[in-house]
C-alpha cells in the first residue's frame, strides 16, 4: 500500500523545502508540494517535523571477536538499537580471524548478519599481507560488493599492519577501485608507552589514555595520508578524535587529496575527565581507542564538521558489558576497547549540534547520512530524500525529548556512556525500505528484515590524487602492480 508523508519539511544535505513524500513499495516515488494521496494510501502527518534520510552509521563492530572476548551487541540488538534511534543502515567491520581467509570471514559475517533488522554493508579488514590477501581482495570488491578495506596502525602483535603492508594494500585498493579505511594510531609508540606505564605501576583505566596521546594519532594520520597519496588512493580515517589528526586531514584536503575524517559522537561530547572517575567501572566502561581527549580538542572537531574538513559523525559502536570490561581489572591493556552509541547518535548530535546552532539541519543530514552514502558509493540509493531512493526515512520531531538511560536501551550492555544526557529532537516515525519500523516509541522491525547492501567499486577518476598526478609514468605503472 502506498504511504504519503504529508505536511513536513524535507531536509536533504543540500537544501530543505516544505514537501510531501510518497512511498510505494521500497522506494520514494514522489517528492513535491501537495501530492494527492493515491487510493488506499496510508497517510502520515509530519506537520511540525522534518523528513530526513535515515541515518547511516559507517562504523560498527557487531558480534566481533576482539581482545579475547566478543562484542555484546549482535546484528539483531545492534540494528534494533540503530533503528530505534533513526539509523536505518550500518556498515560493519568484517574481521578475519588470524590466518582466516577473507572469503571465509565474509561468509561468517553474512551468517551472523542474517538476523539484522536494518540494512547493512561491510568493510573488510586487512591485518597482514600475502599473495592470498592480494588475490582475495579482488573477489571482495568484485563479487561481494565491498569497496573499503580497513587497516589498523595500532594493536601491535594482533591487528596492526606496518608501513610496507599499508603501502601494498593501499596500492591494491587503488588498482581495484576500493578505498582504504584506517585506524590511525602509532601502535609501536602505544606499546612502548603501555609498558612504561605498567612498569611504573599505572594499571588503571587512566593508563589507557596516557598511553595514547593525541600525538600518537596525529603522527599516524599524517603517515596514512602520505602513504595513501603515494599510491594514488583516497583514504578514510576513522574515529578522528583530536586536533592533530584533524589538522593533518584538513591540510591534505587543502592540497587536493581525497581524504575523509570521521569524528565519533563520543569524542564530540565526552572528554578525558571520564578517566579520572574514582569508580573503576565508570572509567573502564569508557575505555576505547582513541581515548576521550582533553576538552579543547572538541572545538577542533566541531569546526571540522562546520567547515567540511571532517565529513562524517559515526559511533564505532563496539559494546562490552561491565563484566567484560573487568577482564582488565589488574591491567588496563586487557580492558576490551570500545563504547556504544548507535542508538543515540542522531539525538545527541541534533541536541549538541543543531539545537545549539553549531550545525544547520542540512549539515546534520550531511554528516549522519548523505556524506556517508556518497563516500561509501551508495548515494543516492541511500542518504537522500529523492525520487528513486530507498524509502529509508525519518520523521524527525525537533520537540521530542528523551533522557538517555541504560534501563530503556535496546543495546544489550548494562550501562550507557551518555547516561542522564537530555536530548531534544528525536525520531517520531522511521521507515526502512518503505516499512514502518519505529512509531510512537515502538520498534516494529524483526530480526532478518535487514538486507545486505552491496557497494560497487569507485570509478578510476576517484583515485587521481594530487601527488599521484605528478608522478612519472614508470612510477604510476608500478602503483597497481605490487604483487607479493
Ligand atoms: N577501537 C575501539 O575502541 N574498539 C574497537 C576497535 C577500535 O579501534
Ligand atoms: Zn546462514
Ligand atoms: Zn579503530
Ligand atoms: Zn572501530
Amino acid at each position: 500500500m502506498p504511504l504519503l508523508i504529508r505536511g513536513g519539511t524535507v531536509v536533504n544535505h543540500d537544501h530543505s523545502r516544505r514537501a510531501d513524500v510518497l512511498v510505494d513499495g521500497e522506494s520514494i516515488v514522489a517528492v513535491g508540494s501537495s501530492i494527492s494521496a493515491p487510493t488506499g494510501a496510508d497517510i502520515i502527518d509530519a506537520g511540525g517535523c522534518f523528513v530526513i534520510p535515515g541515518g547511516i552509521d559507517p562504523h560498527t563492530h557487531l558480534e566481533m571477536p576482539f581482545m579475547g572476548t566478543v562484542t555484546a551487541d549482535d546484528f539483531e540488538s545492534g540494528t534494533k538499537a540503530a533503528l530505534s534511534g533513526g539509523t536505518t543502515m550500518v556498515v560493519d567491520f568484517c574481521l578475519p580471524d588470524p590466518g582466516q581467509s577473507m572469503l571465509a570471514a565474509y561468509q561468517d559475517w553474512r551468517h551472523k548478519s542474517e538476523k539484522a533488522a536494518a540494512d547493512y554493508g561491510f568493510h573488510m579488514a586487512v591485518t597482514s599481507w600475502s599473495k592470498q590477501i592480494y588475490d582475495e581482495m579482488e573477489t571482495v570488491v568484485k563479487t561481494y560488493g565491498i569497496n573499503t578495506f580497513k587497516h589498523f596502525m595500532a594493536y601491535k602483535g594482533a591487528l596492526m599492519v606496518n608501513d610496507d603492508e599499508l603501502y601494498n594494500s593501499f596500492a591494491r585498493c587503488a588498482h581495484l577501485g576500493a578505498m582504504p579505511v584506517v585506524h590511525a594510531e602509532n601502535g609501536d609508540v602505544v606499546a612502548l608507552m603501555q609498558e612504561a606505564l605498567i612498569a611504573r605501576g599505572v594499571t588503571g583505566p587512566e593508563g589507557h589514555a596516557y598511553s595514547r596521546p593525541p600525538e600518537v594519532e596525529g603522527e599516524a594520520t599524517n603517515r596514512a595520508i602520505m602513504i595513501a597519496d603515494m599510491t594514488g588512493t583516497p583514504v578514510y580515517i576513522v574515529h578522528t578524535s583530536c586536533r592533530e589528526a584533524h589538522e593533518a586531514i584538513a591540510r591534505a584536503r587543502a592540497a587536493g587529496k581525497r581524504v575523509y575524517g570521521e569524528p565519533l559522537i563520543q569524542h564530540l561530547l565526552l572528554d578525558a575527565r571520564e578517566y579520572e572517575n574514582k569508580d573503576w567501572d565508570h572509567s573502564a566502561q569508557r575505555v576505547m581507542s582513541p581515548p576521550f581527549r582533553d576538552k579543547s580538542h572538541q572545538d577542533s572537531l566541531w569546526a571540522g564538521l562546520q567547515s567540511g574538513s571532517l565529513q562524517v559523525v559515526a559511533t564505532d559502536h563496539c559494546a562490552f558489558t561491565t563484566a567484560q570490561k573487568r577482564f582488565g581489572r589488574d591491567d588496563f591493556r586487557k580492558i576490551p576497547n570500545g563504547t556504544g552509541g548507535l542508538e543515540d547518535r542522531l539525538a545527541l548530535l541534533w541536541t549538541a549540534g543543531v539545537a545549539t546552532g553549531r550545525l544547520t539541519k542540512e549539515e546534520f543530514v550531511a554528516v549522519t547520512s548523505a556524506n556517508i552514502a556518497r563516500i561509501l558509493n551508495i548515494f543516492p540509493r541511500k542518504g537522500a530524500v529523492a525520487v528513486g531512493s530507498d524509502a529509508d526515512l525519518v520523521v524527525w520531531d525537533p520537540k521530542a525529548t528523551k533522557t538517555i538511560s541504560a534501563k530503556r536501551q535496546m543495546s544489550k550492555i548494562d550501562y550507557n556512556v551518555f547516561e542522564g544526557f537530555s536530548c531534544t529532537g528525536g525520531p517520531a516515525l522511521t521507515l526502512s525500505r518503505g516499512r514502518i519500523v519505529w512509531k510512537d516509541g515502538n520498534l516494529r522491525a524483526e530480526a532478518g528484515d535487514g538486507h545486505y547492501v552491496e557497494r560497487p567499486a569507485f570509478s578510476p577518476v576517484h583515485v587521481a590524487n594530487s601527488t599521484w598526478k605528478e608522478l612519472t609514468a614508470p612510477r604510476a605503472v608500478e602503483r597497481g602492480a605490487v604483487t607479493p
